[in-house]
């Protein structure tokens, strides 16, 4: 025996490691390779270079903190003034410095990449979100606030603030708030009660807002009734308008908004969304009188966007952290990379993952085309970067059809992809400073906010209705799966034709049987819809990029995703109701 024995280290588990985000990222490098001309493509690859390297290095470390230092309301000051001031962390303050500065914001309104500033702008915001502690919440209602000033916004004063908004320095960069939610009115936003009242020459606003995103904001859009000199509104959602706020006067002082108190959620806590009393707070109308859902659609179709960038980035996360951890951790004599079944499920969520980066960088791109439509005078140009582009009218039905399409589906999918991860650490996946929890919990409001996955469903069936979009998406899907002739890909194109075919079939039959039977399947039909166009799009890049991997994914995603789409039968809605509320 000798004298140590007996002493041995005790073990400890490695903890998975996050190295360059967007070096260890390499469908977004291949796809960012497919798409960019070569210039464009030696530029940006530079800059993600160092925004990877950053997501995993200070800007992680600003979102931890951010994290340890949750934002606070202090209603009063110590002499009794009302002041609801509302504290955040240094950390959260840098995150919009950061913000700023790489041009999350601003990338997609200089296009200086033409259309592929907004699919570029997309995978920076799904770089940042995972680092983020959800500031890109507050950029995404930014990103639609600039939109909506771009469309509707014209004087001196917007031209001011839209600079502002799109500004790539920290010291002159301002983020937005969007003021949609009230206490009828989360999804069903016609019930609205907040007033706006022509007084004095100004419009003045008095309400409550349920549930306003980070309520540090130098300005938010929202919506109001106009009530008439006599005191009478317009019911539902011809009677609300949508109005630009400044929160603050030029003391600092917020003008004329009480802040009731900050919610406390499930997750997003580095975030401060709080509930507000408007007490004639000072506003000016944007769009038309009676527009204003129509109007603030411009801006939820951007968020909506976005928020597809922070899923799909949230799921890469949560992915680079478990195929690190699978080469760390040895469980019945092996490491977990070596376990069959473990390497399927992560096969299972990478392959889920892929579909859900097309899908956003697909709609992020259709909003490039449509934000470069009226600038392009030069169709040459055009016609260099994106042969056979769907035209303006095209593109604008698609990118109606697959912006709730991608928002729903990728928010769903994230969760998950999510769920997934955390129990694949076991143990250590449920432990709180794994910093492995924060994210599941957060992820559930990407499902929530800017559209549930049931109101985004229906809206799809509203863009089909109103915008004959369907016909436009089976056009679309069919010339990508057309274009499909590598020899390993055939049998998945036809898989998806076939998909694609039944999407159609369904629709048509579900609109024919009439009562509620398309409202009934339109969840199933949507989740059909992005999957089929996923197909499409997971082929067109796996035969573009020659690459083994997108063809395995693009193979096994039509193998296993494009089964089954059940008409409802017509005594569906009756035997729901039964099963859930009895009888
Ligand atoms: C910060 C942390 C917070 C954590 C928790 C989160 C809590 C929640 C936070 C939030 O609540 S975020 C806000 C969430 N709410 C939404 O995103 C709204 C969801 N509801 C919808 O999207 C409904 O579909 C909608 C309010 C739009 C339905 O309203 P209406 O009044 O029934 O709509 P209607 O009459 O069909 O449409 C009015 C017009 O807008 C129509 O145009 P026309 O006047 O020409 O007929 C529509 O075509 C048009 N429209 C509606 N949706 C559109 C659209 N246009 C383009 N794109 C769309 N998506």
């Amino acid at each position: 025996m000798t004298a140590d024995s007996g002493a041995a280290a005790p073990f400890v588990q490695p903890e998975p490691e996050l190295g360059n985000t967007y070096s260890s990222d390499r469908l977004l490098q291949s796809v960012l390779r497919q798409r960019l001309p070569e210039a464009v493509y030696r530029e940006v690859h530079g800059e993600f270079l160092a925004l990877g390297a950053r997501m995993a290095g200070d800007v992680l470390a600003m979102s931890e903190a951010a994290d340890r230092n949750p934002p606070c309301h202090v209603p009063f000051a110590p002499n009794g003034e009302r002041i609801d001031d509302i504290r955040v962390s240094p950390a959260w303050e840098a995150l919009g410095g950061v913000s700023a500065e790489t041009g999350m914001i601003a990338t997609a309104y200089e296009r200086k990449f033409d259309d592929l500033s907004r699919p570029l702008q997309w995978a920076k915001l799904y770089l940042f979100h995972p680092s983020s502690s959800y500031y890109t919440c507050p950029l995404a209602m930014t990103d639609g606030a600039a939109k909506l000033i771009e469309k509707y916004g014209d004087g001196d004063a917007f031209d001011t603030v839209f600079a502002h908004l799109t500004s790539r320095d920290p010291a002159e960069f301002w983020t937005s708030g969007q003021w949609m939610t009230e206490k009828r009115g989360g999804s069903d936003v016609a019930e609205s009660e907040t007033i706006a009242r022509y007084e004095a020459g100004a419009w003045r606003l008095y309400g409550e807002k349920w549930f306003t995103s980070a309520t540090t904001a130098q300005v938010a859009m929202t919506l109001a009734r106009v009530e008439d000199a006599g005191g009478t509104v317009v019911a539902g959602s011809r009677g609300l308008s949508l109005f630009f706020v400044e929160l603050r006067d030029a003391a600092g002082r917020l003008q004329n908004i009480e802040i009731l108190r900050l919610k406390d959620k499930l997750g997003t806590r580095s975030m401060p969304t709080a509930e507000l009393r408007l007490t004639g707070t000072p506003a000016k109308m944007l769009g038309e009188q009676g527009q204003g859902v129509k109007s603030i659609a411009t801006l939820f179709n951007v968020t909506r966007i976005d928020n597809a960038a922070a899923a799909v980035g949230t799921a890469r996360r949560m992915l680079d952290l478990a195929r690190d951890y699978a080469t760390k951790r040895r469980a019945f004599g092996k490491q977990l990379c070596d376990h069959p079944l473990h390497v399927e499920t992560l096969a299972d969520l990478e392959t889920e993952f892929h579909g859900a980066f097309h899908l956003g960088m697909y709609v992020a791109t259709l909003l490039g085309r449509e934000e470069c439509f009226a600038a392009w005078q030069d169709r040459a140009k055009t016609a260099r970067y994106y042969a056979g582009i769907a035209d303006e009218a095209d593109n604008a039905a698609l990118l109606r059809f697959f912006t709730p399409l991608a928002k729903l589906y990728t928010a769903k999918q994230n969760l998950r992809i999510c769920s997934e991860v955390v129990e694949s650490f076991g143990g250590y996946g449920y432990v709180e400073d794994s910093g492995l929890p924060k994210h599941l919990r957060d992820a559930q409001v990407l499902a929530i906010w800017e559209g549930t996955t049931n109101i985004l469903s229906l809206d799809l069936l509203r863009a089909i209705a109103k915008e004959n979009a369907f016909p436009v998406f089976v056009a679309d899907t069919r010339a990508r799966l057309e274009a499909i002739a590598q020899p390993g890909l055939v049998d998945a194109r036809d898989a998806a034709r076939g998909a694609l075919d039944r999407c159609r079939s369904f629709l048509a039959a579900a609109t024919d049987a009439g009562g509620d039977t398309l409202e009934i399947a339109a969840r199933q039909f949507a989740y059909r819809c992005a999957r089929v166009a996923i197909a499409a799009l997971l082929l067109e890049h796996a035969q573009a990029s020659g690459d083994t991997p997108s063809a395995l994914v693009a193979q096994r995603w039509c193998d296993s995703r494009l089964g089954g789409l059940e008409l409802p039968s017509p005594a569906r809605a009756q035997e729901s109701s039964e099963i859930a509320f009895g009888a």
